[in-house]
């Protein structure tokens, strides 16, 4: 009986010391940004008990101006272990195309020629957007006809205009 009270003390303080391994810790936070946005960093950290010590950055790619997935690499040294942790971040474009129809002549006889007069488009990064035209103008039958432009970023966002055609007899 006496040993067994003996040992209750001790193993309290293994059980303490485990508590105390240290952990890395990695704020969440806005990772995935918009092109040009600020990415703010919300750093690291490197958790022994009751210390919580910021890992210093090591290294950093991160740009702001292109498209593209990045790294952040973290250390630091604690008791001659060396930690390192990395955050992930991504430049991403969330902004569709804007775009306008070019004016034309969009009434027009019956086997003429329609000349489409097309759109201009800009992007707040995509210089060449990709321009999908879908007509089903008849310029041989007279009726309402619509040619419609799919306006497509290197992202993947849209946007679509139409332009009716009118043929008369
Ligand atoms: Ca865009
Ligand atoms: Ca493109």
């Amino acid at each position: 009986m006496k040993k067994l009270l003996f040992l209750i003390p001790l193993l309290f303080i293994i059980s303490c010391n485990s508590v105390q391994n240290p952990e890395i810790t990695l704020p969440i936070g806005q990772d995935i940004i918009n092109i040009t946005e600020e990415h703010i960093d919300e750093g690291c950290y490197l958790k022994s008990g009751l210390t919580n010590q910021e890992m210093l950055v090591v290294s950093s790619n991160v740009n702001s101006e292109e498209l593209g997935q990045y790294e952040i690499v973290y250390q630091i040294v604690y008791k001659e272990i060396t930690y390192t942790a990395k955050r992930i971040v991504m430049i991403v474009d969330r902004v569709p195309p804007t775009a306008a129809l070019l004016e034309g002549i969009d009434t027009i006889k019956a086997n003429n020629v329609h000349v489409d007069a097309g759109i201009t488009t800009t992007d707040n990064y995509d210089t060449e957007l990709s321009i999908e035209v879908i007509s089903n103008v008849d310029v041989t039958t007279p009726g309402t006809y619509s040619i419609i432009y799919i306006v497509t970023d290197d992202f993947n966002n849209k946007i679509q205009l139409t332009r009716f055609v009118t043929v008369t007899e």
